[in-house]
């Protein structure tokens, strides 16, 4: 049977990091679709997330990009950001929108090149040390597009080299979170391709980095599940980046083309009671809003990652265990997807009005008059987007 003070009291303490990048203007590479009303400034991002967070009670923090979110005084902006009532979250860097890095970051075969690449590792470190952040998401697009074209190997041990030197300047609450990805830009080889390459330089570093998870970034059909219960029994899972996937790194609305794939991810998380923020996985979003308003997908996004999460609270584990014991392989499975087929609206709907909350924050949102409040504000002056 399942507590259901339990799984609201779970529901409540939940806990979704939004990126900065997501309130900016973003495209495919064929067009990027301007819209009104878009943030202009750091600021207005973090006033953004700051709404998203009013109408959902469970996205507190916000997660910048260096040097798209750069300002002179990284205090003053924590400081704005309390005033909003959220807070700075993960620091990205970014080592792939430089000519510079055209053969690669810190995989790139000129010293020169890495030694930049490796500042900016180092930089980032100094601006967590002033908005307070402990988590440093890394991304590399290092890669390579033809057989041949550098060593595979020696890219390996200059990944090694940069890591290590950013990691020695990790303060003792901060740390890393590495990400990987399959393929893009680099299209033969990719020098942390999968979540095994990711693990293995976190184990070679040490506990204070582990693995973010961007659920874009594998190969159709991996079973991403596996990856969670696996990271999780060795300690090494610390973020991740939710999106929706169906082709490749798209991007899209967490949870919208596979919602049953979010509720796998977690159920593995339930299971390995690590939920609650104050076990330390970062839940993030790392999306891109192309086609619609930006801030209600940011809400909709974190309302399909609390409905997984409910339902995955709902697995009556004690039921499950039984039927798995047992070898009742029909009965396991229907227990599983008992949960899943539960309609928890209602009950997340409670867990809002419990907290002071509109039941229905994409509805509220719509009603508060905010879209057309930024839409008039914010004229003049250069939009955000990917890469500004
Ligand atoms: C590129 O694939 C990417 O989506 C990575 O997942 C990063 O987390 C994100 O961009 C921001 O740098
Ligand atoms: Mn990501
Ligand atoms: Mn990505």
């Amino acid at each position: 049977m399942t507590d259901l003070a339990a799984v609201k009291r779970a529901l409540a303490a939940q806990r979704i990091e939004t990126p900065s990048w997501a309130f900016g203007n973003s495209g495919t590479r064929f067009k990027v679709f301007a819209q009104e009303g878009v943030p202009r400034t750091p600021e207005e991002k973090i006033a953004d997330a700051a709404v998203v967070h009013r109408f959902t009670g469970v996205a507190p923090t916000v997660a910048l990009h260096i040097p798209w979110d750069k300002v002179d005084d990284y205090r003053a902006l924590g400081e704005y950001a309390k005033s909003e009532g959220v807070a700075i979250g993960a620091i990205n860097t970014n080592v792939f929108q430089d000519n510079d890095y055209k053969l690669g970051s810190v995989t790139n075969p000129d010293a020169g090149i890495r030694r930049k690449a490796t500042d900016h590792l180092l930089e980032a470190i100094d601006i967590m040390d002033q908005t307070g952040s402990r988590d440093l998401k890394l991304w590399f697009s290092d890669g390579i597009n033809y057989p041949g074209q550098d060593d595979l190997r020696l890219r390996q041990d200059r990944l090694h080299a940069a890591l290590q030197e950013a990691y020695d300047r990790l303060g003792d609450d901060q740390r890393f979170l590495l990400e990987y990805k399959l393929f893009e830009p680099a299209f033969y080889a990719t020098d942390i391709p999968d979540w095994g390459t990711s693990y293995a330089h976190c184990v070679e570093l040490g506990e204070k980095a582990t693995v973010c998870i961007d659920t874009g970034h594998h190969a159709p059909g991996t079973n991403i599940e596996f990856i969670v219960a696996f990271l999780l029994r060795q300690g090494k899972l610390g973020a991740f980046d939710f999106n929706s996937r169906f082709y490749a790194d798209d991007d899209l609305m967490a949870g919208a083309a596979d919602p049953f794939q979010l509720f796998r991810i977690m159920y593995e998380i339930v299971r390995g009671g690590a939920l609650d923020p104050s076990y330390g996985i970062n839940f993030m979003l790392d999306q891109c809003h192309n086609i619609e308003a930006k801030i209600p997908a940011i809400i909709r996004s974190v309302l399909n990652i609390q409905e997984a999460t409910a339902k995955a609270l709902l697995v009556d584990r004690d039921a499950l265990f039984q039927a798995q014991a047992e070898g009742d392989v029909l009965e396991a499975n229907a227990v599983l997807m008992d949960a899943y087929n539960t309609d928890v609206r209602p009950i997340l709907a409670e867990v809002r009005a419990d907290a002071g909350l509109d039941p229905d924050p994409v509805r509220a949102y719509k009603a508060s008059g905010y879209q057309e409040k930024i839409v008039a504000e914010r004229v003049g002056g250069e939009q955000a987007g990917w890469g500004a």
